[in-house]
């Protein structure tokens, strides 16, 4: 298989993040896309190439060109206003009840983007664990030019293609970033699929967290069907979205299709939930599907609760591929180090049908003990 992967995401060299007021070490590093670039490059079977540019146009067709512009100088602005911060964070983001009882319109006229850069990044951002660096727009614009990138090869004719996007996208909205998200790369890709093939495009969402960028963004489209399996928002980020009766609205009513999960669901929980997610692709007519991979549904993830192995990610890939339809396979989350090259090669070569051959990684066996 092919994969596409550039070296711009090392710019986004983010080491500690925000949580709950206290800085800790950061989940979202640039070792995540090294360790899959170099057991993939290791196993033999794939070829590395690197992304071409696409410009502007794919990113402002899904998201609000205030975003792309703000991305784009928030670091530079920082430094302008004198803020000697390792990494930009909100100050105030703007709560949806500062605005109660105002009008849609009024809310639209009077509320706006205020110049102060934590300001700024309080009324773009969703929370404070996209840590912005002076690097973070270029790898942002990399990730994208390798979703895009990853489209072509398959528009060109290959079965399946894999973008090693870092840093992820599916939480960033038509006007948000956030949850280390900043350009929704899986809802670029799915645009430019459908501007291309005029078809109906699928997007398969299988990160540990829901995907509410990508909800948001095809919400009332009739032409993108969006099917997520994560866990319950009830207990875990984004808290806000994710639950099942969200179905869409408009032309996109019974197009969102969200398959929330209990803390310690299984293989065979994950299993059936694929199953599912699945049935629901294969009834919409389209020959393309954009895949949001994560690998923090894995066991030992730092910041999951689900409780899966590395050999299912290689029966998850095949049943997928089983489908039959062509594979714009993207990178979102996945925070255990030691083991997202094996998880990423064992999904990979699922989707090719090729067996799996695991190899210890880096210490770590089978059952997660550390050697
Ligand atoms: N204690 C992706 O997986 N909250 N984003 C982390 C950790 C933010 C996850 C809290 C999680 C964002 C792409
Ligand atoms: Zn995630």
């Amino acid at each position: 298989m092919q994969v596409v992967y550039t070296p711009a995401h090392l710019g986004h060299d983010i080491t500690v993040e925000t949580f709950m007021g206290l800085s800790v070490p950061a989940n979202e590093v640039a070792e995540r896309a090294e360790r899959i670039r170099a057991a993939l490059e290791s196993d033999g079977g794939f070829t590395v190439s690197a992304p071409t540019e696409h410009g502007d146009g794919p990113i402002t067709a899904v998201h609000d060109v205030g975003l792309l512009r703000f991305l784009e100088v928030a670091w530079s602005e920082m430094r302008a206003q004198g803020i000697p911060r390792a990494f930009l964070a909100a100050d105030t983001y703007p709560n949806r009840s500062m605005f109660e009882g105002m009008s849609p319109e009024a809310v639209a006229r009077l509320v706006r983007e205020p110049s102060h850069v934590g300001g700024r990044a309080g009324f773009w951002g969703l929370d404070s664990a996209a840590p912005l660096v002076a690097g973070t727009y270029v790898a942002a614009r990399g990730a994208v030019d390798v979703a895009l990138t990853a489209v072509d090869l398959v528009l060109a004719g290959a079965d399946a293609a894999y973008g090693l996007c870092r840093p992820p996208g599916h939480h960033a909205a038509r006007a948000m970033y956030g949850g280390y998200c900043f350009f929704n790369n899986a809802a670029i890709a799915a645009q430019a699929l459908v501007e291309a093939t005029g078809e109906r495009v699928a997007i398969l969402d299988l990160d540990f967290h829901h995907g509410n960028g990508t909800q948001q963004i095809f919400w009332r489209r009739g032409d993108v069907r969006y099917v997520s399996i994560h866990a319950d928002p009830d207990r875990q980020y984004p808290y806000f979205l994710g639950r099942v009766d969200e179905i869409g609205e408009g032309d996109g009513a019974g197009e969102n299709v969200n398959i929330p999960l209990r803390a310690g669901a299984t293989n065979d929980d994950y299993l059936a939930a694929t199953d599912r997610a699945l049935e629901s692709i294969a009834a919409v007519p389209g020959s393309v599907v954009v895949v949001s991979l994560g690998f923090d549904t894995y066991g030992l993830d730092p910041i999951g609760d689900f409780a899966l192995t590395t050999d299912i990610y290689h029966e998850v890939g095949r049943r997928v591929a089983a489908l039959g339809r062509r594979l714009i396979i993207l990178q979102e989350g996945g925070y255990h180090r030691p083991t997202l090259g094996e998880n990423a090669r064992a999904w990979l070569r699922g989707a090719e049908g090729r067996p799996f051959d695991p190899r210890p990684a880096s210490g770590v066996g089978p059952d997660g003990s550390v050697a």
